[in-house]
């Protein structure tokens, strides 16, 4: 079986992580199982933060690396939080302080203004020096509302509300967040990419 060290430190990307790549005959294996310390995400896009994360953990594990950077994009806040998502509302925010910070932002704000989408940037390298990363980038729109609904899923979930599904993304399964979000369709064309590889692509 293929292994391939997980480069994040947030439990809620590792259970959607595992979900969708589960049947692929790949290990997955969190980064914490190797203690691979945190990495500044000095980066101005997601995929540069991506490939940060992905290149420290291939460079201390010595397998391949998977990494996302993703945030949240609000059209009505020029963008933020985007790729500080995690730290809205300051360093080491949970996601509960950077919920309430979104919602000030957005005082006043009306619901057709109120326009956003999550983006996500995967990345895998076959190792740390690998010249050709594999990578994929998705997003998913959806409304911000004014007061949290659901209790599924992390991050800013319980207030993005899906106007296709009727609820917010913390309201939805996670098989069914994982065909329609940003990170599940990503990592649906990464596994697709990989079917296509032979399996010494990832070894
Ligand atoms: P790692 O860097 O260790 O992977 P992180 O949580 O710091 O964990 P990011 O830097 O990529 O990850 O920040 C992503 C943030 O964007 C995350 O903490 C959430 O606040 C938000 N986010 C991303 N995807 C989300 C999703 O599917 N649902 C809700 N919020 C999400």
């Amino acid at each position: 079986m293929r292994k391939i060290v997980l480069a994040t430190g947030n439990p809620g990307k590792v259970r959607e992580f595992s979900a969708a790549l589960a049947g692929l005959g790949i290990e997955i294996v969190p980064q914490s199982a190797f203690a691979v310390p945190e990495v500044e995400e000095t980066g101005l896009s997601f995929v540069e933060n991506a490939l940060l994360k992905a290149r420290h953990a291939a460079r201390h594990t010595g397998l391949p690396a998977l990494a996302d950077d993703s945030g949240l994009v609000v059209d009505a806040l020029g963008g933020a939080p985007g790729i500080y998502s995690a730290r809205y509302a300051g360093p080491g925010a949970n996601d509960r302080a950077n919920n309430t910070r979104l919602l000030a932002e957005l005082q006043g704000v009306a619901e057709a203004q109120r326009s956003a989408r999550f983006a996500c940037a995967l990345v895998l390298l076959r190792d740390a020096t690998d010249p050709l990363p594999l990578l994929c980038q998705q997003t998913w729109e959806g409304i911000i509302l004014s007061e949290p609904r659901g209790t599924g899923g992390f991050g800013y979930d319980p207030l993005f509300f899906v106007p296709t599904e009727g609820c917010t993304s913390a309201e939805l399964d996670l098989a069914r967040k994982n065909q329609l979000s940003h990170r599940g369709r990503a990592l649906a064309q990464l596994a697709q990419e990989l079917k296509l590889k032979p399996v010494s692509a990832v070894d």
